[in-house]
């Protein structure tokens, strides 16, 4: 996984500063035209039990949106105040929907602290936030040192979820039912927008069960096509996305020219096809 990368001096605070300036002057989206890399990580959210304090942190000021997010988590001793960078961390995300809760796939953080003291993680989150209906995470946390070290369970209450257009929800072929979603840019906010030329690409595929239980999918083979419907013309056929993990899916997509342009997905399992999910971008 890439870097997240944390930027400690002024200018980058400066920088973020100017960034929010330009998008309120400008009264559009600024997230869509700084590189991700530049996007300082913001805290969202903390708790503590008295004992250990976490961060939930997430790159740009944008937050958290419907997609494949990349987060990380900061540790603290609340005693000493010495950073914790090693930890077995599980995280556990929840949607209060009335009348039920439900989760959404989110994979165990790394178990160990990157050299900006974050532990990194994704999280996929399929619907945006609503009045009544917050997002929360509950982590718990075993610290590597000292050993034996006790289990502290922190809850990350009240998150804002903004909404994107990179989820899709799939009726298989093969009577399942597919959260798909498309992200740019590891690191990125969740609705990145891509840039012109080659851009990385992370597809999540997971069928969605019951009370909205997520499985990752390890399994799909995927075919990508690129394409820019208005001037009838396509791209070299982008390389078929390979699986990495947890439902993942990576490759990269060559968009040649400023427009807008659509990406189809073609997804199949076990040799039969389970459907097909497009994506407009406007670059
Ligand atoms: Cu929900």
């Amino acid at each position: 996984m890439e870097r997240f990368e944390a930027r400690r001096a002024g200018p980058a605070i400066a920088g973020a500063l100017a960034a929010v300036l330009v998008a309120v002057l400008a009264g559009t989206a600024c997230l869509e035209a700084a590189p991700p890399e530049q996007l300082a990580p913001v805290v969202v959210a903390s708790a503590s039990d008295g004992q250990v304090t976490a961060d939930l942190l997430v790159r740009g000021a944008a937050g958290l949106s419907t997609g494949r997010n990349t987060i990380a988590l900061r540790l603290t001793d609340d005693a000493t105040g010495a950073p914790i960078t090693a930890a077995a961390i599980t995280q556990r995300w929840h949607m209060a929907m009335a009348p039920t809760r439900h989760g959404c796939p989110a994979p165990d953080p790394a178990g160990v602290a990157d050299e900006d003291g974050l532990f990194l993680g994704t999280v996929v989150l399929p619907m945006p936030s609503a009045a009544g209906a917050p997002w929360g995470v509950t982590l718990t946390v075993v610290p590597a040192q000292p050993a034996g070290a006790a289990e502290h369970v922190l809850e990350l209450a009240d998150l804002a979820v903004a909404a994107s257009d990179r989820v899709r929800l799939v009726d298989g072929d093969d009577g399942g039912r597919y959260l798909v979603t498309l992200s740019f840019a590891e690191g990125a906010a969740a609705n990145g927008a891509p840039a012109l030329g080659d851009n990385a690409y992370v597809l999540t595929v997971h069928t969605q069960s019951g009370e909205l239980n997520y499985t990752a999918v390890d399994d799909a083979t995927v075919q990508a096509v690129a394409e820019m419907p208005a001037m009838g013309h396509g791209a070299a056929a982008p390389p078929a996305p390979a699986h990495r993990a947890d439902g993942e899916y990576v490759g990269a997509v060559d968009l040649s020219m400023p427009g807008a342009w659509r990406v189809t997905f073609t997804l199949a399992r076990a040799g039969a096809p389970l459907g097909v999910v497009a994506f407009d971008l406007e670059l």
